[in-house]
């Protein structure tokens, strides 16, 4: 029984937790751990938020389009105004890039850390009582501080994250985090209001039997990356998607699998966006022992030219994703790694 079994059994609250893990980091001011706290925080409200949604008549569309160009949902709106209210009161930021918005949002200039957020993905689930998400992820500031954050703060490559994480507003509401040591799993209890570990030290399989894949888009995709649909097919692997990333992530994560989202005819540089959603999945499959890449490089190595840009996303299973790699990759990148 190692001392974080002793120390850090399952079954822990999550503020217990995080000032445990604070000595892991030679910058322990406790400022991202309370980070970490406004983020637990903002999620519990949101959670009640969507778990009421039916009822308060906030369903539905808001009227508006966002920074994508995609009609913004009601919650999308409210979940956002969550964090940035949460982030704003707690003061350790400095700025933050959310999906909802199209410019940087500067909060305190004193603030360390920059935080990249899509506050709720999966809209189109929304109404539909089907799992949605949050996605984060954590950067200290590279500008000095006392300035307002610069265009160098919110376009580090993923490479630079001190923390990712997501939460999985499902059937339970979780909370899955990485520091860059491990990743740890808290499930919510709605009666107590408070997370508890539940899930500790995640490993994702080598291996895998389910890909998440629209094929619905099957006729706009490359010939390679037909050729490694077959692929799947011809292996008798069990084809899981529910339209909502973190769910698809998450269920990937625990059982093994592999999500695709390539570049289509309609989404040419595919349709996740690098900062909100793609970076913090990198770090966290690759701290549970898995794998992301836009189909030629490593997720976390690419320098954003724009805080909303999209890229293509394999990620999963070390196999599985080696496995995509061999059809996809150019011979170009597979001389190079
Ligand atoms: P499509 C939701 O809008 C999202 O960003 C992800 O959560 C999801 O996996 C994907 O887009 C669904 O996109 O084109 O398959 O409907």
């Amino acid at each position: 029984m190692t001392l974080d079994n002793i120390s850090l059994p399952i079954g822990i609250p999550l503020d217990r937790f995080i000032k445990k893990k604070q000595d892991d980091f030679p910058y322990a001011s406790g400022e991202l751990s309370q980070l970490l706290r406004d983020i637990a925080l903002a999620s519990k409200i949101v959670q009640m938020e969507i778990a009421r949604s039916g009822l308060n008549g906030i369903e539905g569309a808001f009227g508006v389009t966002n920074a994508q160009g995609e009609e913004q949902q009601k919650l999308d709106v409210i979940a956002h105004r969550h964090f940035i209210d949460a982030f704003t009161k707690g003061g350790e930021i400095c700025a933050i890039i959310s999906e909802e918005e199209e410019d940087i949002i500067d909060i305190n200039p004193q603030g360390k850390y920059i935080v990249a957020i899509d506050p709720l993905d999966g809209s189109s689930n929304i109404d539909v009582n089907v799992s949605i998400g949050t996605i984060f992820s954590i950067y200290r500031r590279v500008s000095p501080v006392g300035e307002t954050a610069s265009k160098k703060d919110v376009l580090q490559p993923g490479n630079k994250q001190v923390a990712a994480g997501y939460v999985l507003y499902g059937s339970s509401c979780m909370l899955v985090y990485t520091t860059g040591r491990n990743v740890n799993g808290f499930t919510y209890e709605p009666v107590l209001g408070e997370f508890f570990l539940s899930h500790k030290e995640i490993q994702t399989p080598d291996g895998g039997n389910y890909y998440s894949v629209n094929e619905g888009a099957y006729r706009s995709f490359s010939p390679e990356m037909k050729s490694y649909i077959e692929h799947c097919k011809g292996k008798e692997m069990s084809a899981r998607y529910i339209g909502s990333l973190v769910a698809d992530f998450h269920r990937n994560l625990l059982k093994g699998g592999i999500y695709v989202y390539p570049d289509t005819q309609r989404y040419p540089q595919g349709k996740l966006r690098l900062t909100f959603e793609c970076n913090a999945l990198a770090f966290i499959i690759e701290q549970a022992g898995g794998l992301a890449f836009n189909g030629q490089k490593r997720i976390m190595d690419i320098v954003p030219d724009d805080f909303h840009q999209r890229v293509p996303l394999y990620v999963g299973s070390k196999q599985l994703v080696n496995e995509a790699l061999r059809f996809v990759k150019t011979d170009t990148q597979k001389a190079l790694n």
